[in-house]
């Protein structure tokens, strides 16, 4: 879980390149929705804040976030992005198989990761309760969205640089 040590949102603007090139397909889980279309919005923000054409910003769905990586493997798959940013929530009191849900998200994200060779970014809250995912969606410790926008900006201008 992110630590109220640091905020989501903050970053030195100065360090991001810029988007105006990229493409980004989004997966967002429907599940705790107030949360997750919080953390999309904020994500659509930033990427448009640092110069990505909304056009180039495309959305998909999922009901959980046990789907994410399907979806995103669904999204990668069509070669139409140079990232793709899984967005969920999964709330521990809510589910008693909460670690299983997690590590199948995380593992299935990394696997994405390596298998596509495009950044896909893990921007799912994992928190004991609704109020620390509040908290991490656009309350007190910033947007868990805007982290995973900018991390998916900067990992695909690494991946040009480095080509
Ligand atoms: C079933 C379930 C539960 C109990 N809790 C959550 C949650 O907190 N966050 C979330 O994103 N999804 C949850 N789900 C749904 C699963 O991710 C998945 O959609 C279903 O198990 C169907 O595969």
């Amino acid at each position: 879980m992110a630590t109220s040590q640091r905020n989501l949102s903050s970053y030195d603007a100065g360090t991001v390149p810029d988007a105006r090139h990229m493409k980004f397909g989004l997966v967002v889980s429907d599940w705790n929705s107030e949360i997750t279309h919080a953390m999309c919005n904020s994500a659509i923000g930033t990427l448009i804040s640092h110069g990505a054409n909304n056009d180039n910003i495309v959305v998909k769905h999922v009901p959980g976030s046990f789907e994410l990586a399907l979806g995103a493997k669904w999204l990668g798959e069509s070669d139409e992005f140079d990232a793709v940013l899984c967005i969920g929530c999964v709330i521990q009191g809510e589910t008693r198989h909460f670690e299983f849900i997690c590590q199948g998200i995380a593992q299935g994200i990394m696997q994405l990761n390596l298998t596509f060779g495009i950044p896909v970014i893990f921007g799912v809250l994992t928190t004991n309760t609704i109020e620390q995912a509040r908290d991490r969606s656009g309350g007190r410790y910033g947007n868990k969205g805007d982290e995973a926008a900018i991390t998916a900006i900067k990992m695909i201008a690494l991946k040009k640089e480095i080509e």
